[in-house]
């Protein structure tokens, strides 16, 4: 399957990762959109959140339980956003899951 972020957890891909266990990763996003902007992903793919099912909810449990320790490292003291676009109108453009975390400054309380 041609994926990015599963080549990214390869390491076919390069990225500047901040987080790895077995099962996520986090990254910097390529083009960020605040001054801390890094990507929460599960190793396995899954496409979006449409396909998040029974057999495979424990990953994003686990990732939702590792994203504040994350945010932590990250110095993200003050708050921070956690976004994933789902599909065309929400502008998905990599079909693997993941969680965009956005921080580092006061964020705009427009959110579409
Ligand atoms: P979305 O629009 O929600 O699918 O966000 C995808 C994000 O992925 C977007 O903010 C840019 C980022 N991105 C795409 N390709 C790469 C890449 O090769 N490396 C990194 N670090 N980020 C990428």
């Amino acid at each position: 399957m041609d994926c990015i972020f599963c080549a990214i957890v390869n390491g076919d891909i390069p990225s500047k990762k901040v987080y790895e266990d077995k099962f996520c990763c986090a990254f910097l996003d390529i083009n960020p959109q605040a001054p801390v902007h890094c990507l929460v992903i599960p190793k396995e793919h899954i496409s979006s959140c449409n396909e998040i099912n029974e057999t495979n909810v424990s990953v994003v449990s686990h990732i939702f339980t590792t994203i504040p320790k994350i945010a932590k490292a990250l110095n993200l003291t003050n708050g921070y956003r956690i976004i994933s676009n789902v599909g065309e109108d929400a502008c998905q453009s990599v079909k693997h899951l993941h969680f965009h975390i956005l921080g580092g400054a006061k964020l705009t309380d427009k959110m579409g």
